[in-house]
């Protein structure tokens, strides 16, 4: 019998939901957080992504950039590394940030580094670089939007109000349990997408609510691509509409609630603007084509019959409209995210209980939640007086064509030459788009700093690498807006190798740079956390809460915050006095015709929603659509090497799902290993033959880690399994240049040749200077 005492289980927290741990014999133990009702299994990926040889042990400069110093090279991401002690390479790196910062400034430093890093909100990746860049250069070239939801954050405020707002303080699933009758999903509420919150998630809800709702008689109705993307729970009846056609089959519901006489009239005259203008392109009446159901019947593969059922379906009931962030992240996002919101007016039911429009509702964890009713931990990142900034998907045409002008929120704006890419918390090589184009982009700039844990494509291409503390290796408070669980994050096990916090490497930096006491403001991380907590407690004892002093707070594990009633936000109160409560347009009001949006002048978004025809569409060389949409078994990228991520592949590679008579036309067997290719790439996967999937479709989640077979060639197999060296790396419009990568077109076959290894897991070649 062992005489060692039960393991101290300590807390601990992800995006992915909290929990404790606990080491034993060299072995990472995980138990999800008690509370949660449906805890997520993408915390198994811890033990093994621990102490995994993908981690990076120490800092690294690549060979080429050390002998040759920093500029254009194309050999990023398959040259050689050259171990370095710290203090030699952090010497090094302060003064190539010299070099840059003297000679070309902040506008030549693009430090967007977009990415999720990890959940607690002191060592926040993101926070760190940019609070680094604001001291050392007083700002960077900055991102803006998402690519979760590129399009909808920038046509929201035009038309419909705050997008955080919209997504956050709106209809919840309280709401849903207790009050609605429909739920009309377009793109479904994947439960996997929702067991992720950012900054943690202490309950997981959402399967509970549609099985209560559900129990209560409410009907849910999934319009997609994928069966899966509403759980067994909610009983959902599925419409298989062909993707990206969502638009086409909102009108048609909206041409027939109106040709019948089964609109809300007097909800469009009292809370909306340009019904009348929008009426006439609706009617045929602008163009000759009426939007009626035979019409949407041609463009999305629905039965006319069906699109007219279920509009009248929809008439006298509660009904819910979601749209999922995945239809906005394609050609055209725009429309669906203000299409959906038209069909929930036209209804009459924004501002109801239950009912209206629940953008992105299930796509995050933190949506349909209250909100906590005190602040938490944020650390400021200081002013960037540069100001310059691009959409956050435009990195690669940034890279690519300097000084060319392009088109933003109605801006004519123009692209900065940068001499320097700093990275920490986020991985392009999983996020953006037509990697191969990506790989050029890189290949142009003098040097390329990305810290990270583990060796993704992104730290591959780097020309100095500096490792990164996985969270468990550090002490942290994981906090979220709308988790009524603010988290102790205990450190559960010292540092992997040579690895730092972001932190302690920004602070060496800037002693270097001789902005330490801006960057530092001369406290330690525990100093850090002390001092960001008193916000909350002060905010409690306001409130006269109970509140607990730091130490109490850690000791304890965890705190339960106060959190605001579920009052339907904004739009309940619009509702209820539309003069008193104004929406935050420019109308105050629902804005179907957009003054604004039509006076930008851009073909590609119009002043009122419509359907535009895409142009990537099947072709007789890519006849299949592809939906490369978010892994169940992991965060986008993150611990890909975590043996959850890895059960659920096949031969080691991710699996595909396509249906049986797309499969069988091509000769191919589930499990087998098929190639997906296009004019921009091509990788392989493993095939899963399945009738759940509309024919003509293939999906591929995203996640798996990029691993090129000859990296030498310009169009290298991924033979892993990343879609995106398949997508396209063009804006959803001129109007919010988001991310298009959800959606695009290939062409599959069995792959007969000899199966080449991963080798993305490997760490690359290094050797010691000579
Ligand atoms: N084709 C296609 N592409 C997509 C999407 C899609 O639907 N289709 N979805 C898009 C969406 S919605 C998003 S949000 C993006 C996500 O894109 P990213 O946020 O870039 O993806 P992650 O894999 O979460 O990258 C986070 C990285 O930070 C590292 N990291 C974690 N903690 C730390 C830390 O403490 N310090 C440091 N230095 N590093 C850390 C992780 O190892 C990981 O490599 O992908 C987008 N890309
Ligand atoms: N497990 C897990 N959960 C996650 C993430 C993760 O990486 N892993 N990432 C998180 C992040 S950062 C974000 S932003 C959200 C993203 O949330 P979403 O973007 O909504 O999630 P996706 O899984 O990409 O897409 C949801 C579904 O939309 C459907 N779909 C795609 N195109 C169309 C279309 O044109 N029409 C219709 N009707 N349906 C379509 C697809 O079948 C897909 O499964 O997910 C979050 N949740
Ligand atoms: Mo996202």
């Amino acid at each position: 019998m062992s005489t060692d005492p039960a393991p101290p289980f300590r807390p601990h927290s992800s995006h992915w939901g909290v929990f404790s741990a606990a080491m034993r014999d060299g072995e990472l133990l995980v138990r999800p957080h008690p509370g949660d009702p449906d805890p997520n299994g993408i915390i198994d990926n811890f033990p093994a992504a621990l102490r995994h040889p993908a981690r990076i042990a120490q800092p690294m400069v690549r060979r080429g950039w050390l002998e040759r110093g920093p500029g254009p090279d194309d050999r990023r991401g398959r040259d050689e590394f050259v171990p370095m002690e710290w203090n030699a390479v952090l010497d090094l790196l302060a003064g190539e940030l010299r070099r840059v910062g003297m000679r070309h400034g902040a506008g030549a430093v693009f430090g967007g580094s977009y990415g999720w890093s990890s959940a607690g909100r002191f060592h926040h990746a993101q926070s760190q670089i940019h609070r680094f860049l604001n001291a050392a250069f007083g700002g960077y070239v900055a991102s803006v939007n998402s690519y979760s939801s590129g399009a909808a954050s920038v046509i929201v405020p035009h038309v419909l109000g705050n997008y955080e707002d919209l997504t956050k303080n709106n209809v919840t699933w309280d709401q849903v349990a207790q009050h609605s009758e429909v739920v009309l999903a377009f793109g479904g509420m994947a439960l996997r997408n929702a067991m992720v919150a950012g900054g943690g998630i202490s309950e997981h809800v959402e399967r509970g609510a549609m099985e209560t709702a559900r129990a209560r008689g409410c009907e849910f109705i999934l319009v997609g691509p994928l069966r899966g993307d509403l759980p067994e729970e909610s009983g959902a009846e599925w419409i298989p509409g062909i993707p990206g056609t969502d638009t086409a089959l909102m009108l048609a519901l909206v041409h027939t609630l109106v040709a019948e006489g089964r609109h809300d009239q007097a909800f469009l005259d009292r809370y909306t603007v340009g019904w009348p203008v929008f009426a006439r392109y609706l009617l045929g009446e602008a163009d000759g084509q009426p939007k009626d159901a035979d019409w949407a019947a041609r463009i999305t593969g629905v039965p006319a019959e069906q699109i007219r059922a279920l509009a009248r379906r929809l008439q006298g009931r509660r009904v819910l409209i979601t749209v999922a962030h995945a239809l906005q992240r394609a050609e055209h996002g725009e429309q669906p995210v203000w299409m959906g919101a038209v069909l929930a007016a036209v209804l009459g039911q924004i501002g109801l209980p239950g009912g209206g429009y629940g953008y992105a509702l299930g796509a995050i964890g933190y949506y349909g939640r209250r909100a906590n009713a005190v602040p938490g931990p944020t650390l400021s990142q200081g002013r960037n007086r540069h100001g310059n900034f691009i959409p956050v998907a435009r990195i690669a045409d940034m890279l690519l064509n300097p000084g060319t002008e392009y088109r933003y929120n109605g801006q004519t704006r123009r692209y900065p030459e940068i001499r320097l890419v700093y990275w920490a918390g986020g991985n392009p090589f999983h996020h953006h788009q037509d990697l191969n184009r990506l790989r050029q982009a890189f290949a142009r700039v003098d040097t390329l700093v990305v810290h990270e844990l583990a060796w993704t494509a992104t730290a591959r291409h780097a020309d100095i690498i500096l490792p990164a503390t996985m969270t468990l290796e550090r002490e942290d408070i994981g906090y979220s807006s709308h988790d009524p669980l603010m988290v102790a994050m205990h450190r559960i096990v010292e540092p992997f190798g040579e690895a730092r916090d972001d932190y302690d490497i920004f602070a060496e930096l800037s002693r270097r740079l001789r902005v330490d006491e801006v960057f530092t403001e001369g406290r330690s991380s525990r100093e850090w956390l002390r001092h960001l907590y008193a916000r909350t407690e002060e905010a409690l004892r306001a409130q006269g809460a109970p509140a607990l002093d730091f130490d109490a707070f850690w000791e304890a594990g965890s705190l339960r915050l106060p959190q605001a009633p579920d009052d339907g936000g904004p739009w309940r109160a619009f509702r209820e006095d539309p003069d008193a409560n104004p929406l935050p347009t420019p109308s105050g009001k629902i804005e179907i015709f957009s003054e604004t949006v039509a006076g930008f002048g851009e073909a590609s978004c119009p002043g009122h929603p419509a359907w535009l025809p895409p142009e990537d569409v099947p072709a007789p060389a890519t006849p299949l659509q592809l939906i490369a949409n978010q892994p169940a078994t992991r965060l986008h990228s993150q611990l890909d090497f975590g043996g959850h991520s890895a059960a659920a592949k096949h031969r080691g590679r991710e699996v595909a799902m396509l249906h049986p008579a797309d499969a069988e036309a091509r000769g191919i067997a589930d499990g087998d290993i098929i190639r997906l290719f296009n004019a921009r790439g091509a990788c392989l996967a493993a095939a899963r033959v399945s009738p759940d999937i509309r024919p003509g479709v293939v999906q591929l989640p995203t996640g798996a880690w990029y691993d090129p077979e000859n990296p030498e060639e310009d169009r290298p197999l991924c033979v892993h399994g990343n879609p995106n060296v398949l997508t396209r790396d063009v804006g959803t419009s001129a109007l919010a240049q988001g991310c298009t990568g959800q959606l695009t077109v290939v062409e599959v076959e069995r792959f007969t040749g000899n199966l080449p290894p991963i080798r993305a897991f490997e760490p690359p070649s290094a050797k010691p200077e000579a």
